[in-house]
Order: structure tokens, then sequence, then C-alpha cells
């Protein structure tokens, strides 16, 4: 059990600046009361997060919906805050030069401005000590003939290698797949294959990020995890979860046990050990629930499972296997699972000087109160903000 809450106070789960500003479907997006107005606002509430939990000490941020004039300050802002920036998100999917894709684009004029704003987001790490770049692109077809499948994997090489390059001591980048949308026939990473392909063949410096929302369904999101931490390629997590498709809700919510499973290959595979350098985000959005007990639940949800993966009696489900006892090693696994790891998790929280129960800590400290009452007038933060 020491052991167990040893690695749990180790645990660190980072959180989406995105997941604070409005957000919806494209029929409509709800505005929330005290919703940010500005990066420094999304911080403040990133570290409410951090407050309550006491496991997301670090917030992601996405250019350009964070863009700032002064990176360094808005750095020094969070560690006021007791946050940290982490990963920093490109974004090369919200400028009509875009539409027929950016570094995978047919101009070379687009591939350019689309591979600059990438090094500016290098920049970007440099000004703020962020040490990962995370890169999605939107980039695909629609129809069959559009493009050359073939030339825009070349494209697309051209340019991470360009990024590659431009990364310092102790930077990465982590390259995210997704089956399918925006684009509807052809996506030129739509999956891990291809993004571990490209990483391998770029160096140590490029891993694969597993978002567990951009599979087909009934994707064994496990037997990934599994095999690009084994071979040092998974660079880490966009965690949320779905029931049909990129639908982005809050992780473990739809499938906890599918969580569990992501876990305990992770805790196997030695994925919690820090030199393995596995980053542990959220990349969700909160259409209809408040967004910091959004976020709190989330990154309490991951917790859990982790418990219950940190808990599979290892020694025992080695010996059920090798004597190719099924039904045995089946029920090691689920034993885990089952177990309800809630008053272990309330224990460790008092040990670290927390609350035992951080949704209704946060309920009673009054902040949602505060930021409906003073966050008026102004733009709030949202997609294309
Ligand atoms: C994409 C992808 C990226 C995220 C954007 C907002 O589907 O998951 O990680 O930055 O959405
Ligand atoms: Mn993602």
């Amino acid at each position: 059990m020491t052991d167990i809450k040893a690695a749990l106070r180790a645990q660190h789960i980072e959180t989406p600046s995105w997941a604070y500003g409005n957000s919806g479907t494209r029929f409509k997006v709800f505005a929330q009361k005290g919703v940010p107005r500005d990066p420094y606002e999304k911080l403040a509430d990133a570290a409410q997060v951090h407050a309550y939990t006491g496991i997301a000490p670090t917030v992601a941020l996405h250019i350009p919906w964070d863009k700032v004039d002064d990176y360094a300050d808005l750095a020094r802002h969070a560690g006021e805050l007791g946050v940290g920036i982490g990963a920093i998100n490109s974004n090369v999917f919200q400028d009509d030069d875009y539409m027929l894709g950016s570094v995978t684009h047919p101009s070379a004029g687009v591939r350019r401005k689309a591979t600059d704003h990438l090094l500016e987001c290098v920049d970007i790490m440099d000004a703020t000590g962020s040490d990962t770049l995370k890169l999605w692109f939107s980039d695909g077809i629609n129809y069959p003939g559009q493009d050359d499948i073939r030339a825009r994997q070349d494209r697309l090489a051209e340019s991470l290698s360009e990024v590659y390059d431009r990364l310092g001591e102790g930077q990465r980048f982590l390259l995210e797949y997704k089956l399918f949308e925006p684009a509807f026939y052809a996506t030129d990473v739509p999956d891990w294959g291809t993004a571990y392909a490209h990483c391998v063949k770029l160096g140590p410096k490029a891993q694969v990020v597993v978002d567990t929302g951009h599979h087909a369904p009934g994707t064994n999101i496990e037997f990934i995890v599994a095999f690009l931490l084994r071979e040092g390629k998974l660079g880490g997590f966009d965690f949320n979860s779905r029931f049909y498709a990129d639908d982005d809700l809050m992780v473990g919510a739809a499938d906890p046990f599918q969580l569990f499973r992501i876990m305990y290959e992770v805790v196997r595979g030695g994925g919690f050990d820090p030199e393995t350098g596995v980053a542990f985000m959220l990349d969700q959005c909160h259409n209809i629930e408040p967004k910091i007990p959004g976020q709190i639940r989330s990154v309490m949800n991951v917790q859990e499972a982790t418990a219950k993966a940190l808990l599979v009696d290892r020694d025992a489900l080695a010996a059920a296997q090798s004597e190719g006892d099924v039904l045995g090693a089946n029920a090691v696994f689920m034993d885990a699972y089952n177990t309800d790891v809630r008053p272990l998790l309330a224990e460790l929280r008092t040990e670290l000087g927390l609350a035992p129960d951080p949704m209704a800590a946060y309920a009673k400290s009054g902040y949602f109160e505060k930021i409906a009452a003073e966050r008026v007038g102004g733009q709030q933060a949202g997609w294309g903000a």
C-alpha cells in the first residue's frame, strides 16, 4: 500500500487551457458564467483544479487561442498561482488558408505559413520553459482523387523534419493522430502506425500522443499503449471519453473500465517512471457542465483508474498467466477493477493536507460565485477566440 500511495503522490495530470473556455458543437456554443476572458484567467482556474486535487500542476496552452504579448510574463503568472506551463499545442486548423490542409497543402506558400507557426510554437516553448510541443493536423481530403495521398505524406515528412531540427536540448514533439474529422475520406495522420513511422524516422525527440477519442469504435487502445511504451515511443495521452466519435467528454465517464485497462498497461510498461516522460494530459470540452468542477472530476477519474491499475496483484497475475489459468488471471484483473479506491484516495488527500472530497471542497470555496461576479464584460474565451 505504501508503494501505491507513493506512486499516486507522484502522479501528475495536465489540464488544457481550452477546457476553461466556452465550447460547444457545430450547432451551438452555450456561454457559461465566470468563463475566463484571457489566458491569465484560464491559468487562475487551472490553479483551482490543482489546489483541490494536488496532482494537476501544469496547464497546456493552445496557440493562438492563448496568444499573449509576453510569454515569459504568462509563465511567471502561472508560477505565482502555483502551476506551470505544460505542452504547447499548435493550431493549424482555423485559418481560411488551411481549407485544403496545412503542412500537407498542395501550395508551398500555405505549407510555409503552417510550418512557420509550428516553429513559432517552439519559440513559445523557449519563452515559457515548456519542453513539449503537441502537433495535431486536421489535414486530409474529402474525396477520392482530390489530392495525391503519397505526396501529402512527403510534405508532412518535410515539415516535421524542419520542426524536429529546430527543437532545442530537452525539447520534444508529440505527434497526434486522429481517424477522421474534419477530413472525411483520408486523413494524413489517421492512426498510431502512421504517427509512429514518422516519429521513428525522425528520432528520439519525436513521440506519439494517444488521444483516447481518436480511434474507430472498438479499437483496443490499451494494446496501442503497450506497444508504443515498449518501443519508447509513447509521448503522452490526451485523455477524454466518447460514445460515438471524438466526443471530448470527461475522461472515464463513458468507459471507466477502458481507462483502467489503459492505466494497467501504463503501470505494466513502466510509464509512470519519470524517465519515460509520458505526459498525462486531458483534452476535453465541457459543453454543458461547469468547467472547473468538470476538470476536477476528470482528474479524479484518472486518479481512480490509476489506483485500481496499481492494485492489480502482478505476482498473482503472472502466476495465473504462466499456468494458463485463464479464469484465474481474469479474476485477479477484475478484483482490482472492482475495488472501491475512493477511501484510499480520500486518505491520501488528507495526508497531503487536502480536503478528502475535492468536488465538495471546491463547491464550498465560493470561487465560482467570485468569478461569476467579477468576470463581466470583455470577451469570454472559447473556440476560435
Ligand atoms: C483535436 C485534437 C487536438 C486538440 C484540438 C482542440 O481534435 O484532439 O489535440 O488540440 O482538437
Ligand atoms: Mn487531442
